[in-house]
């Protein structure tokens, strides 16, 4: 049985998770003539104070309902979700695979997922293995897709989205690094982008690209999992922090994963096919503690992420590069794509904005947001 006087394991649990947040709309302080290095970058102040505050709050929830005096409640992190049960890592270090109160099921938080992988929970221990939710945390940083027109929470409380792409095999694809760009800055979560395998290219042919989102203020990482490069330094960047990874199948996710804890022993080089019969054949997320504290996601539902709530006129001022234009436009609801007078489309024409990124933006907006409407 889970014993009683929690409050110690509950303050240093409580720890890990106050770093600071990314303020939401930081890139707005951009301005195109900032051309910083990737060092800058790195080491620039982007993020707020904010975060401290709401996290905090995120604890007053968990232990402010008198449970202190009841028995056997444990505070935990949810590591993943399998239909009704949920597995729990208890703050004392033991997994409890747990069901969840009646009442939550029916409670509709945050839009019907009733708990999600990262979730903090308060379980009240059954067996030494098996326990129930009694109660959520308040959430920060989601990710969440669209499945038939409803929002799924992937993931809660990240602080970070690594989106990960490699320069070769598969190619680098800087549409799809776009559009995670697009999903961290609509999440309000602080996205950086790894391009791994350098050692199959010319690192200068990476420069241009690497040289833009640099100067959008994202960071970018340059890393092969291979030849062991940049690992100590992406190692460094997740330590203590709540990190979702996004990125195609093939690009060395688990490769890097295994690099910076080589005790994870994850599966390399799984191909779809695996997927199909495998162990998690749904889009099911997964947290994945790291030795030096903090944890990695998992989550395969990343792959197929939908824009679910964004409009279409929204996006350009999503993308800091795009947004100091958008208020220029001779049309307040010009979408920047075929109208006149377009403050964007000038921006382009006179360099001001990336042509490769304008394109990112006209697929998207496309491909994902305007769907058929175009056309008609
Ligand atoms: N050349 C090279 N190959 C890599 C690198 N990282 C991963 N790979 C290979 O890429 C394939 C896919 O790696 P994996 O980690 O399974 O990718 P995931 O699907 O994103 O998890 C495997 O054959 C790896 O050995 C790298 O930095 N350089
Ligand atoms: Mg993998
Ligand atoms: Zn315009």
């Amino acid at each position: 049985m889970a014993k009683n006087k929690r409050q110690k394991n509950r303050a240093s649990f409580k720890k890990k998770h106050q770093d600071r947040v990314r303020q939401s709309d930081f890139t707005r302080d951009f301005h195109a003539g900032d051309q910083e290095t990737l060092a800058d970058v790195d080491l620039s102040e982007r993020v707020s104070g904010k975060g401290e505050l709401t996290r905090k709050r995120t604890y007053v929830d968990l232990s402010g309902d008198n449970a202190s005096h009841l028995p056997d409640y444990i505070t935990g992190r949810v590591i993943s979700v399998h239909g009704l049960k949920s597995r729990v890592l208890g703050e004392d270090g033991v997994i409890y695979e747990c069901a969840l109160r009646q009442v939550l099921k029916s409670l509709n938080i945050d839009q019907r997922s009733a708990v999600v992988a990262g979730d903090h929970v308060r379980l009240r221990a059954a067996t030494s293995r098996d326990g129930m939710i009694e109660s959520v945390a308040p959430r920060q940083g989601i990710i969440s897709r669209t499945s038939r027109g409803q929002q799924h929470i992937l993931v809660a409380n990240v602080d970070y989205l690594l989106i990960i792409a490699s320069a070769a095999e598969p190619g680098i694809k800087p549409a799809l690094i776009d559009r995670f760009l697009l999903t961290a800055e609509h999440c309000g979560v602080k996205p950086v982008v790894v391009i791994n395998k350098t050692d199959l290219v010319n690192p200068t042919s990476l420069q241009q690209l690497v040289g833009v989102y640099a100067s959008l203020g994202y960071r970018v990482l340059l890393t092969s999992a291979e030849r062991n490069l940049n690992i100590e330094y992406l190692k460094a960047l997740l330590h203590n922090k709540q990190t979702a990874l996004a990125g195609q199948s093939g690009v060395g996710k688990s490769s890097l994963l295994n690099a910076i804890e080589p005790g994870l022993g994850l599966a390399v080089a799984s191909v779809s096919q695996d997927n199909e019969k495998g162990r998690h054949t749904t889009t099911a997320a997964q947290l994945i503690p790291l030795q030096s504290g903090g944890a990695v996601f998992d989550t395969p539902g990343i792959r197929q992420f939908q824009l679910w709530d964004i409009q279409a006129n929204e996006v350009a001022g999503l993308m800091p590069d795009l947004r100091p234009f958008v208020n220029s436009c001779r049309y307040t609801d010009c979408l920047h794509l075929n109208e006149d007078q377009c403050a964007i489309k000038d921006a382009v024409a006179d360099g001001k904005i990336d042509s490769r990124r304008y394109d990112s933006y006209c697929h998207l907006l496309e491909s994902d947001l305007l769907l058929g409407d175009l056309k008609n």
